[in-house]
C-alpha cells in the first residue's frame, strides 16, 4: 500500500483513519478484499450455481470445459437464476424492513406502545384514500390502525395488483399488465423467485427475468414505498433541514453514540433518551460536556432527513468510526453492517450493540428492541454507552472538522419549494436551464475508490446543469464532498445554479435512505403524469456508481423497469451470459423503454447519462445537444 492511502478513498477523513489503521495493525475491509484476490472468475460471472447437491457446478467461460450444470442448467439459466436470487433477497430485505414498521405503526394505533405518535396525520388520510379507507369522523389512532390493516394485505395474496402501483403513470401500469409483470403481494413475488430458481423449475432466461423484474418492481412499489410513507406517518415527511457530515462530528469531549443500519424505529427513541436530563446529568457526572449522537448510513440518513442528526459516515466509514477511539457504543439495528466492526471494537473501548432479534452478531452485546418498551430501552442504551466513558483509551484521533450539508429533500418539500406544482421544475427543464434529472444512488465497495465514483459524477452532471439527487451512501459521500449546501449551487453550471439560487436550494437533494429511492419514483411519477407522458420519455437517469448491496440490484432493477435508464459502476455478475447481457443492457429498451449500462469511470459514466438525457430531451422536441457530440474522455 503506498502511503498516502489516497487512491483508497477520496475523503479526507477516511485517509486518516485508514493510515492509522495501518499503522497499529487494525485490519479494514480493504485488508480483507486484497486478501480474498483474486475473487473466483466463475463466480464474478455468475457462472457459478449450487442451488442442489448434484452440485457446485460451474459453466466455463471460454469453452473449453463444461458447458452445463449436472441438471444441465447452460449459462444463461445460470446467470439468471442467480441474478434473481439476488433480487430477491434485496427486494426482500427492503421489503421486510417495511413490514417492520407497519407493525409498529399497528401497535402505535392500538395502543400497545406509547413509544411513537402518529405525526404526519395529513400523510396518512392520503393514504387511506388510496387504500380505501374512509377518514370521515375517524381519530387519527382509528384511522392509522385501518390504514395499517389494510397495508399488511399488500404482503399476501389477495391482491392482483399492488396498490401504490396505481401511483405509476398510466402508460406504465398499462405496460406492466401487458408484459404479465404488474406486482402482486410482496412476499408472493419473493417467494416464487426462490421457488422458479429451485432446479427444474423455471428454465428459460428471459421468463426468469421477467419474473424478477416483476419482483423488483414489489420492492419499489411496494415494500421499500411501505417503509417510506408509513415512517413518514411515524416520525414526520422530511422537510429542508441542516446538518453535518465526516467523521468530525464526532465530540471529543461527549458520549458518542453512533446509531447504524436502516431501521429508525429504535434510533428515534434513542434521540428522545439521550435528550433526558437525568441521564444528560449521569454523562456529566463521569466528566463528559453531554451526550453526541450521530448517524451511521441509512440509518442515519432516516434521523438526518427528520432531524438533522449529523451524519458520521457511509458504509465503508464503519470500521473506520470506531478507529476513532471516540465511540463509547455503536448501536446496529440492520442491514449493511459488517460483521468485522466486533473485531475492531475489540481493540478499543467501543461497546457493539445490537438491537434486533433478526440480526445478531457474535460477540457484540444483544438488548432485544420492543417497539412495547421504546423509550426504556433507548434509555437502558444511552445508559450503558454513559457507563462506557471513562474506559476511553488515552488516545483519540478526530480526524477533520465536518462539513454542512443540508437533508430533508422529500417529494413534498420539493414540490412545496416549487409553490406546490412541478410546473416550475418542468418549465427549467423544457426550457433548458435544467437539461435533466439523474438519482446518484447506492453503496460504497471497496473496490472503488471509496466516494470517488458519487463525487465525481455528481460534479459533472451539476457543472453540466443536471439536478442531482441523492439517498443512501451516496447522499453522505456527496454532503461531506461540500455539494450539498445552497452555497453549492456555485459549482453547478449556470442554468441550474439560477434556479438553486432562485430557490435556495442545493444542487444536489438529498431524498433520504435506499427504501426512499421509493420518492424518486414518486417525483418521477409526478413529473411524468404533469406532462402526460410515461417516465420512459422524460430526460431522466440513474445511477449507482460504487453499489454493493443485493438491495441496489433490486433499486436498479425497479428503476430500470419503471422506465429510467441506470449506469452501474460495478459489474454485476451476469457477464458470463452474453443473452443475459445483450437482454438487460439492450433488449429491455423495447420491451420497458430502459436498460441498463456499467461503466466504473464515472467521468465516462457522466458522459453515458448526459448523451441519454440529450436524446431524451430530442425526443421530447426540447432544445438539445446532438447526443454524439459529447465527446467521451480518454
Ligand atoms: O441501504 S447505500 S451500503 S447503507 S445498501 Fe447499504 Fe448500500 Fe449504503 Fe443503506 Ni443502501
Ligand atoms: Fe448444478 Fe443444476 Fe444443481 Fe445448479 S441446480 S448445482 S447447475 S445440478
Amino acid at each position: 500500500m503506498s502511503d498516502t492511502f489516497e487512491h483508497l478513498s477520496s475523503a479526507k477523513d477516511a485517509q486518516k483513519m485508514i493510515r492509522y489503521a495501518h499503522e497499529e495493525h487494525i485490519e479494514t475491509v480493504w485488508d480483507r478484499l486484497a486478501a480474498q484476490e483474486p475473487q473466483c472468475g466463475y463466480c464474478a460471472l455468475g457462472l457459478s450455481c449450487r442451488n442442489c447437491a448434484m452440485g457446485p457446478c460451474r459453466v466455463d467461460p471460454f469453452g473449453d470445459g463444461p458447458q452445463r450444470g449436472v441438471c444441465g442448467a447452460d449459462a444463461d439459466v445460470i446467470v439468471a437464476r442467480n441474478l434473481a436470487r439476488s433480487i430477491a433477497a434485496g427486494a426482500s430485505a427492503h421489503s421486510d424492513h417495511g413490514r417492520d414498521i407497519l407493525e409498529t405503526l399497528y401497535q402505535t394505533a392500538t395502543g400497545e406502545t406509547s413509544a411513537y405518535k402518529i405525526t404526519d396525520v395529513d400523510k396518512l388520510k392520503r393514504l387511506a384514500a388510496e387504500f380505501g379507507v374512509e377518514a370521515e369522523g375517524k381519530e387519527p389512532a382509528e384511522l392509522a390502525r385501518e390504514v395499517a390493516w389494510e397495508m399488511m394485505e399488500e404482503f399476501g395474496m389477495r391482491k392482483e395488483e399492488l396498490t401504490f402501483a396505481a401511483r405509476a403513470p398510466k402508460p406504465r401500469r398499462e405496460l406492466w399488465e401487458k408484459l404479465g409483470i404488474m406486482p402482486r403481494g410482496i412476499d408472493r413475488e419473493n417467494v416464487e423467485v426462490l421457488h422458479r430458481t429451485h432446479m427444474g423449475v423455471d428454465n428459460d432466461y428471459v421468463n426468469i427475468l421477467l419474473h424478477a423484474v416483476r419482483t423488483s418492481l414489489s420492492d419499489g412499489w411496494g415494500g421499500s414505498m411501505v417503509a417510506t410513507e408509513v415512517s413518514d406517518v411515524l416520525f414526520g415527511t422530511p422537510a429542508p433541514i441542516n446538518s453535518k457530515a465526516n467523521l468530525g462530528v464526532l465530540k471529543a469531549d461527549h458520549v458518542n453514540i453512533a446509531l447504524h443500519g436502516h431501521n429508525p424505529m429504535l434510533s428515534d427513541v434513542m434521540v428522545r433518551a439521550a435528550q433526558d436530563p437525568a441521564l444528560q446529568d449521569l454523562a456529566r457526572s463521569k466528566g463528559a460536556a453531554g451526550i453526541n449522537l450521530v448517524g451511521l448510513c441509512c440509518t442515519g440518513n432516516e434521523l438526518q432527513m427528520r432531524i438533522g442528526l449529523p451524519m458520521a459516515g457511509n458504509h465503508l466509514i464503519q470500521e473506520l468510526v470506531i478507529m476513532t477511539g471516540a465511540l463509547e457504543a455503536m448501536l446496529v439495528d440492520y442491514q449493511c453492517i459488517m460483521p468485522s466492526v466486533v473485531d475492531v471494537a475489540k481493540c478499543f473501548h467501543t461497546e457493539i450493540i445490537s438491537t434486533f432479534d433478526k440480526a445478531r452478531f457474535t460477540g457484540a452485546t444483544h438488548i432485544p428492541f420492543d417497539p412495547k418498551r421504546g423509550i426504556e430501552i433507548g434509555q437502558q442504551i444511552v445508559r450503558r454507552a454513559i457507563e462506557n466513558f471513562p474506559n476511553r483509551g488515552p488516545r483519540v484521533v478526530i480526524p477533520d472538522e465536518p462539513v454542512d450539508m443540508m437533508a430533508g429533500f422529500s417529494v413534498e418539500a420539493i414540490v412545496g419549494a416549487l409553490g406546490g406544482t412541478p410546473k416550475p421544475l418542468v418549465d427549467a427543464i423544457a426550457a433548458g436551464h435544467i437539461r435533466g434529472a439523474v438519482g446518484v444512488v447506492g453503496c460504497n465497495n471497496p473496490k472503488i475508490k471509496h466516494d470517488y465514483g458519487h463525487t465525481t459524477l455528481t460534479r459533472r452532471l451539476i457543472e453540466n446543469d443536471i439536478l442531482v439527487v441523492v439517498t443512501g451512501c451516496a447522499a453522505v459521500a456527496d454532503g461531506k464532498a461540500g455539494l450539498m449546501t445552497p452555497a453549492a449551487a456555485e459549482m453547478a453550471g449556470p442554468g441550474l445554479k439560477a434556479v438553486c439560487q432562485a430557490l435556495g436550494i442545493p444542487p444536489v437533494l438529498h431524498m433520504g435512505s435506499c427504501v426512499d429511492n421509493t420518492r424518486i419514483l414518486v417525483l418521477a411519477a409526478a413529473l411524468a403524469d404533469y406532462l402526460g407522458v410515461d417516465i420512459s420519455a422524460l430526460p431522466l437517469a440513474g445511477a449507482a456508481p460504487e453499489w454493493y448491496s443485493e438491495k441496489a440490484v433490486s433499486i436498479g432493477t425497479y428503476v430500470v423497469a419503471s422506465g429510467i435508464y441506470t449506469v452501474l459502476g460495478v459489474q454485476p455478475a451476469i457477464f458470463g451470459s452474453p443473452n443475459v447481457v445483450n437482454l438487460l443492457a439492450g433488449g429491455l429498451n423495447d420491451v420497458v423503454g430502459a436498460a441498463f449500462a456499467v461503466e466504473p469511470d464515472p467521468e465516462k459514466a457522466a458522459v453515458l447519462i448526459r448523451r441519454h438525457i440529450e436524446g431524451k430531451r430530442k425526443g421530447l422536441g426540447l432544445p438539445f445537444v446532438e447526443p454524439d457530440t459529447i465527446v467521451m474522455p480518454e
